[in-house]
């Protein structure tokens, strides 16, 4: 295949095969006002956690409206391939500060790295542009913000009610209230009353929600209690022919704690997050506790007086677990909504670019899971929608494969910044522009490394085309995997050396090698070290 060229991508030549000389003259002008203006342009990245395609509306009719979320994407664009290099917190963020693959910016797995933040990262370089930088929410790199003016951080993955925040000055400090409706709050104060105005800006506002175990908004309690969620049609997969699959530990029935998770607490039940589960509720003001715990209790009595075993058993977490998060993403669309029309009262929405995305995605009972990690469809997706400003012509959907290392060249391009060579990702400006380069990637490269840990799954890496994926299972393990995603969407038939599929392998491998080789990902060195 033929190997993609960052260059060309930077250089297309516009409306200039115009014959009419003052048509020329009026393009030019107008290309160069655009880029005067793009100096100016604001960003607002808004990113949540574990929010997954199957439950924002745009995407997926099935499950739940999300009318904010849609309107980014009617207004604006919604990106159908978009994908994450590592299916993780902590290093899908790394991957998107600094335009690289995991290997490269150190940062392979939450459980074992810590983010070297003096090494190059596009707030940094917007900040030395003369952008004003800020992050509020969920930071987990370990270390401290580098590259921002300001910032306010969850301590790790926060707290749902009451949460606590780490501030500038290294103190705690507790945020009453729910955590996405706090976080909201504190970005349109830094909007409206912390930034120096007049200067351009970028804005992260990461969200801790939709991250397990799913704790809802109190006026949130009753929503989607009467709806029956569809149940998946792979949700009794067998793993056949995926030992990898058959060996994780993030099973609706078996996995899921029927406490922490499904909110089934009575004291004579003692399962493994029981604790955690307390401290977490015990966050709520004692009168908001009282209304929880009212809401739960007779749930919680009906569930155990039935004693479901089995396939009803699955079933009954099934449906607890999609209203619960379902619940989440309510108080997340509405904020969402809240922060577009700040900006639109403001008259800000014309010269900013509003980004709305996730650190990757997530199984909605896919599998019969929930957590991601797998190079699988669901998890390495994730939502990417974009309210556009005034000069990028783009709108509706853009198919193009796209993955979070290429947000970091995204906006430097997009501040009139140069983007580093040594930056995997590529600008996505000639899609919001509304451009089709012809010479836009034809896949992605994807490496998972947090193993063994929680969940347990397996590392691998692998590719993906537009029709195909291969991916290479290793460590504990060596098995490929094949799929053919328009024959098999949902990944059930690994066709791995199945008669028929020799020169689609055989290419796929040569495009794995070439990946590896261009990222200069030491592969065989992982290999060895374990
Ligand atoms: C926590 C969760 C896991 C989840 C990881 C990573 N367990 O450890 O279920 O996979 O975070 O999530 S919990 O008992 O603490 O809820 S990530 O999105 O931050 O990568
Ligand atoms: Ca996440």
């Amino acid at each position: 295949m033929k190997s993609f060229s960052k260059t060309l991508l930077y250089s297309f030549p516009g409306t200039a095969l115009l014959t009419i000389s003052g048509a020329v003259n009026a393009a030019v002008t107008e290309s160069e006002n655009e880029d005067k203006a793009a100096q100016r342009y604001n960003i607002v990245y808004i990113m949540t956690d574990d929010h997954t395609m199957q439950m924002m509306s745009c995407y997926d009719k099935r499950h739940i409206e999300t009318p904010n979320l849609d309107r980014i994407a009617n207004d604006g664009v919604r990106f159908v391939n978009s994908f994450v290099a590592n299916s993780i917190s902590g290093p899908s963020r790394a991957c998107m500060l600094t335009g690289k693959h995991s290997h490269a910016n150190g940062f392979i797995s939450n459980e074992k790295s810590m983010f070297d933040g003096s090494q190059q990262t596009m707030p940094k370089l917007l900040q030395a542009a003369g952008y004003q930088t800020a992050i509020i929410g969920k930071w987990h790199l370990i270390s401290t913000p580098t590259g921002f003016d300001y910032w306010e951080i969850l301590p790790g993955q926060g707290d749902y009610y009451n949460p606590r925040f780490i501030t500038m000055d290294n103190k705690t400090v507790v945020r009453k209230g729910y955590i996405t409706n706090v976080i909201t709050d504190m970005s349109i104060d830094w909007l409206e009353n912390k930034r120096e105005k007049g200067k351009p800006f970028c804005l992260f506002v990461h969200h801790k929600a939709a991250h397990r175990n799913w704790l809802p908004e109190l006026k949130y309690l009753s929503l989607y209690e009467d709806k029956t969620f569809e149940l998946p049609e792979n949700f009794y997969d067998d793993y056949e022919g995926r030992t990898a699959a058959s060996q994780q530990q993030m099973h609706i029935l078996e996995d899921m704690d029927i406490v922490y998770d499904n909110k089934m607490y009575r004291p004579e039940t003692k399962t493994p997050l029981t604790a955690v589960y307390k401290a977490f509720i015990g966050r709520l003001d004692p009168e908001d506790l009282k209304a929880y715990e009212a809401f739960y209790q007779p749930i919680i009595d009906d569930f155990y007086s039935k004693n479901l075993q089995g396939k009803e058993l699955a079933e009954w977490k099934y449906q607890r677990y999609m209203r619960d998060y379902a619940k989440v993403i309510k108080s997340l669309d509405d904020n969402v909504g809240r922060l577009l029309d700040y900006l639109e009262e403001q008259g800000m929405l014309d010269n900013t670019l509003v980004v709305y995305t996730s650190d990757q995605g997530f199984y909605m009972g896919e599998h019969g899971w929930f957590d991601k990690r797998f190079m699988y469809e669901e998890s390495m997706s994730t939502p990417l929608v974009m309210h556009l400003p005034k000069g990028l012509k783009a709108r509706g959907v853009i198919d193009q494969l796209v993955q979070n290392i290429d947000y970091a060249p995204t906006f430097l391009e997009l501040a009139g910044v140069p983007v580093p060579e040594d930056m995997h990702g590529v600008s996505l400006l000639p899609l919001l522009k509304g451009r089709k380069p012809s010479n836009w990637r034809k896949s992605l490269y994807y490496h998972f490394y947090e193993f063994p840990a929680e969940h347990m799954v397996k590392r691998h890496y692998g590719v993906r085309t537009e029709r195909y994926k291969l991916i290479h299972f290793y460590n504990d393990i060596d098995q490929w995997e094949l799929y053919d995603l328009k024959n098999d969407p949902y990944e059930m038939h690994n066709l791995y050396g199945k008669p028929g599929y020799e020169q689609i392998t055989e290419d796929l491998h040569r495009e794995l090698t070439r990946l590896q080789e261009q990222y200069k990902d030491p592969i065989e060195s992982q290999l060895k070290k374990n």
